[in-house]
């Protein structure tokens, strides 16, 4: 089955107010969170893969994921420790099209998120199809630092930040939900920023 990656608006765009999930607050800056250190990537040995449940299983190196086409989405950052940070600019590969190069199989309904360094997180298949969803090697104009997941991050922003999977290497494609490195830990298995889907 080829997946339909028809581009799609994120559910907040039209219908998420108010702009500031609840239980959030504002700030000006880009508080660093990340479990554990920094992961020592090398662009030349650096590698991305699509599997689990596709057909023709993809790996990538960083040229080959550089020469795809390359999309900017603009959105905001709701953090489950309750700092939100409005208007990102993100720049790199809509997750859509990354999963227009693999045949997904039709048992396919979520996803993991697989990183450098062992973090994970799990995300609904269909949610990441919105045209926002990307994985993001550019904010706010300039090489995303190596804090923030550089080279390169998820980008899921309807959902909780820790949904957004800094250094990532991975994506597994699976037909039953399974919990990620911080649902495990009793972070709610969804997290929708809207509907304070903080905790389990
Ligand atoms: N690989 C990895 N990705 C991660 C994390 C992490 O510890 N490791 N932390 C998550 C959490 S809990 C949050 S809130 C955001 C923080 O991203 P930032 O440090 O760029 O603000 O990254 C998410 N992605
Ligand atoms: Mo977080």
């Amino acid at each position: 089955m080829t997946l339909d990656v028809s581009r799609r608006e994120m559910p907040h765009s039209t219908d998420k107010s108010p702009r500031l999930a609840p239980g959030q607050r504002l700030t000006d800056g880009f508080p660093v969170l990340t479990y554990g250190g920094v992961p020592k990537i090398d662009l030349a040995t650096w590698q991305f893969r699509i599997f689990g449940l596709v057909e023709d299983e993809v790996t990538l190196n960083w040229e080959q994921f550089m020469a795809l086409p390359q999309s900017k989405s603009h959105s905001d950052i709701h953090c489950v420790t309750t700092w939100s940070r409005y208007d990102n600019d993100w720049e790199g590969v809509r997750i859509a099209d990354m999963l227009s190069l693999v045949q997904v199989k039709p048992e396919a309904k979520h996803v993991m998120f697989h990183a450098y360094g062992g973090y994970t997180t799990n995300v609904p298949l269909d949610e990441l199809l919105y045209n926002d969803a990307l994985l993001a090697h550019t904010h706010d104009g300039a090489p995303l630092p190596l804090e923030h997941g550089g080279p390169l991050r998820g980008v899921v922003p309807h959902l909780y930040f820790w949904k957004s999977a800094k250094w990532v290497r991975g994506i597994e494609l699976m037909a039953e939900e399974r919990p990620g490195f911080w649902e495990m830990y009793g972070y709610h298995i969804h997290g929708d920023p809207w509907k304070e889907e903080r905790y389990s």
